[in-house]
């Protein structure tokens, strides 16, 4: 268990926001007081806490790689879990007044038409694990990480005119982990199972029903990684429900705004944990728009790279360009007048830890000296490495796939593996944000990984600009609780309040590394044989 108490100043008496993030490997909770300043943070692991549900980083890999999932029961316990928690830790949660939360993306939920009146009839004496235990028609959720969806992302593009006309109407083109695909295949592998559900949820949505005690309605931030929402007019496509299974509206529910207050905590949460009546309960949205929130990017230009389980580049855009070939248009979940561009890769800090232990000695010290030996370019030597199937370029088969300065295929020392794996993912990343108008005046680094100076140093190089870090690495809890604060404002105010006007987190943010020209003029050079071995990679 981790927890944190950060405030020297009287937390009992002020009002607390609090943000609570279901990430794939654990839960956390991050409370700030009405300022903005961080409180409190605890959190759990599902392998760890929860080792019953035999979950590997909170997932399970299928026999048949493409399907992962996660148990959906998993996350009832882990909420009972970490308020438990934080009530031994006497945190004030009498003093919480409103909550948001975090769920990671596309991630679906199938919930028995019995689902909304257990919901309601929670008893507080017993936990929410024994009393939901029976609430899924499927339970087994597919995740992001899933990649068993071909079939139907290809009916989807067939039924909507192609994939940049999927694209063009929903953010994205049809992506393997995307919601509706995801459902699309249940509904025809297991229909009994289709016919058994009441109402599909996200992560997101789901967590935040736990907590009204009711179906909670999903908000553009999140529903917009579903590829079933028109991402201009924020609402449910009807061709894009119809093309996914029947009577999909009725079970998806209603998309509202992102900063809307969805309901009070059901009386489970107060009579159990003391939290007060009437807490305001503010729409749960997706761990990428969440850490948007949590670095209040406002600006274009203003672009934040997150080193986590999967690594993601992205930032505000006032005229989205949605694209066939690569990254996604979300809804602002600060801004409904905006949208949020992001490029995704699930070959992140996992596979940069399976290069570390098989090249560095399992060590993050091995691996930063090999860095260091190694000279930046290395050498001309470039390196694709897809430990799982890759969403950014896509790649089904995982391989690891290296080439020499003649671009022929090499054999590349411990060290060269080291930086390859390294250099090849900022390379990856500028190449592929360029091409969606994600180009950098400043780059805000976050997630675990953005503690690793050496990896920032690289970063900086590659893309030419400096890189800022905040003393807040994990984000997604913390912009939640940023988001529940900002909702409780606008509920407060009966209308839409500036996020800037309740807060401004890039106060936080210190310079960590500054580009070097020369170098950054060297990845330059190399970018375009990146670009063009990345064709032969992926074809
Ligand atoms: C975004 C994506 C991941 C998940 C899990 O499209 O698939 O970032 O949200 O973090």
């Amino acid at each position: 268990m981790k927890q944190r108490v950060m405030a020297s100043r009287d937390i009992s008496t002020s009002p607390l926001f609090m943000g609570l993030d279901f990430s794939t490997q654990g839960l956390k909770a991050t409370l700030i007081d009405a300022t903005g300043q961080l409180v409190a943070e605890t959190a759990m692991q599902f392998d760890e806490d929860l080792p019953e549900f035999k979950t590997k980083g909170g997932v399970h890999h299928h026999a048949h790689g493409l399907i992962v999932t996660a148990p959906p029961l998993m996350w009832v316990a882990a909420l009972d879990l970490l308020l438990a928690r934080m009530q031994k830790e006497n945190l004030p949660l009498a003093k919480v007044t409103a909550i948001s939360g975090s769920g990671q993306q596309h991630g679906s939920v199938y919930l028995r038409h019995s689902a909304r009146a257990q919901l309601k009839a929670l008893d507080s004496r017993l936990t929410l694990r024994d009393q939901l235990r029976d609430m899924f028609a499927f339970d087994a959720a597919p995740v992001w990480m899933d990649s068993s969806t071909s079939k139907q992302c290809r009916e989807r593009d067939i039924a909507l005119g192609g994939a940049q006309a999927v694209a063009e109407l929903t953010g994205s083109r049809s992506y393997e982990r995307f919601t509706g695909n995801q459902i699309a295949k249940l509904y025809q592998q297991h229909p009994d199972a289709y016919t058994a559900t009441g109402h599909i949820a996200l992560v997101s949505s789901f967590a935040a029903s736990l907590l009204i005690g009711n179906y909670a309605p999903i908000e553009p931030g999140d529903g917009a990684g579903m590829n079933l929402m028109n991402i201009h007019t924020g609402h449910w496509d009807p061709a894009a429900l119809r093309c996914t299974a029947p009577g999909l509206k009725k079970r998806l529910g209603p998309i509202v705004p992102s900063h809307k207050v969805i309901g009070h905590l059901s009386r489970y949460f107060t009579d159990r944990y003391g939290f007060a009546p009437q807490t305001d309960v503010i729409a749960f949205s997706g761990d990428n728009p969440n850490s948007l929130a949590a670095l209040g990017l406002a600006r274009s230009g203003d672009i934040a790279i997150s080193l986590g389980t999967s690594d993601t580049v992205f930032g505000a855009l006032s005229a989205p360009k949605p694209s066939a070939t690569e990254g996604h248009i979300f809804g602002n979940p600060i801004n409904p007048q905006s949208y949020m561009a992001l490029i995704c890769y699930k070959n992140g800090s996992l596979t940069r830890e399976a290069v570390r232990n098989e090249f560095a000695r399992g060590s993050w010290k091995t691996f930063e000296a090999a860095l260091a030996r190694t000279p930046s370019g290395n050498g001309g030597r470039i390196g694709f490495y897809f430990k799982e199937p890759e969403i950014t370029p896509p790649v089904l088969k995982p391989g690891i796939h290296r080439f020499g300065p003649d671009d022929r295929r090499e054999r590349f020392t411990p060290a060269q593996n080291v930086r390859a794996v390294v250099e090849g993912q900022y390379l990856s990343m500028r190449l592929h944000g360029n091409n969606i108008g994600l180009i950098p005046q400043k780059i805000l680094a976050t997630g675990g990984a953005s503690v690793n100076k050496s990896l920032l140093q690289v970063m900086a190089d590659v893309f030419g600009t400096r890189v800022y870090v905040s003393s807040q690495p994990n984000s997604a809890a913390l912009g939640a609780a940023y988001r529940a604060l900002h909702g409780w404002h606008c509920a407060r105010a009966r209308r839409f309040v500036p996020f800037a006007k309740v807060i401004q987190p890039t106060a936080s943010f210190t310079p960590s590394a500054e580009p070097d020209r020369a170098t950054h003029r060297l990845y330059t050079a190399l970018l375009t044989r990146y670009a063009h071995l990345e064709k032969q990679v992926v074809s």
